[in-house]
């Protein structure tokens, strides 16, 4: 049996964030697959048993039981002293743009890409207007932030640049744009953080791609 066992699926931002960190930092880990399309995480069962939430991710490490990505990074950083913001300052900091990414950034790409591709009926249009707009203005300020620096603290990533990876690298037709040609800054990013050791796509990280593909 692995290290860490992390409930996800292909299709989760949210759980990729995870899933990439376990990997980035050469964790011996095994993804176990949710069944979220058919309602596993609405089940008492899911709620009783692995997240009171009803979300993916969630790590599983000996007795500890962890959800929502934000805590999950932060668990695997202090573990590993990886991707780990240094001092008081840069952990604040780093926490700012995780919570920012959780609500205005990768918060409004998933609901978005969710009504556009798996919702039925699909996302009413004054919805996706709505969210668009919001998208399209929240990635503005990252991508303002990353026109002057390499990563979103400096010149070393951390877990708010892996927090931020969420969505991003799904095929941009699951979008209808292209998040890194719309935003160069943000397409330049992705690029840097492509190369870094143990990088995969959440396609390749997550079981259950394509849809109806158990994992
Ligand atoms: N802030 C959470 C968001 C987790 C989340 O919303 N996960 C989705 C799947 S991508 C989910 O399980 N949603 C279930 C629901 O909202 O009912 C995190 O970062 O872990």
């Amino acid at each position: 049996m692995s290290e860490f066992e992390l409930y996800c699926m292909a299709q989760s931002g949210n759980a990729y964030r995870a899933a990439l960190m376990l990997n980035l930092i050469g964790a011996d880990w095994t993804p176990v697959w949710v069944d979220f399309f058919n309602g596993a995480t609405r089940t008492a069962e899911y709620r009783t048993e692995v997240n009171e939430m009803g979300e993916v991710p969630v790590l599983m490490h000996g007795t500890k039981k962890l959800s929502q990505s934000g805590v999950i990074l932060t668990y695997l950083a202090r573990r590993s002293g990886k991707f780990a913001p240094q001092g008081d300052d840069e952990e604040l900091e780093s926490l700012r743009w995780i919570v920012f990414d959780n609500q205005k950034v990768n918060g409004f790409l998933g609901p978005y890409r969710f009504l556009k591709n798996f919702a039925k009926p699909a996302g009413d249009p004054a919805v996706m207007t709505f969210l668009k707009g919001r998208i399209d203005g929240n990635l503005a300020i990252v991508d303002k932030r990353l026109s002057t620096r390499d990563f979103l603290l400096g010149s070393r990533p951390t877990i708010a640049d892996v927090s931020l990876a969420g969505y991003l690298y799904y095929p941009a037709e699951e979008f209808g744009f292209a998040i890194g040609k719309d935003h160069p800054a943000i397409g330049a990013w992705m690029d840097r953080m492509k190369t870094l050791p143990g990088w995969q796509h959440p396609y390749e990280l997550m079981p259950g791609h394509p849809l109806g593909a158990r994992g």
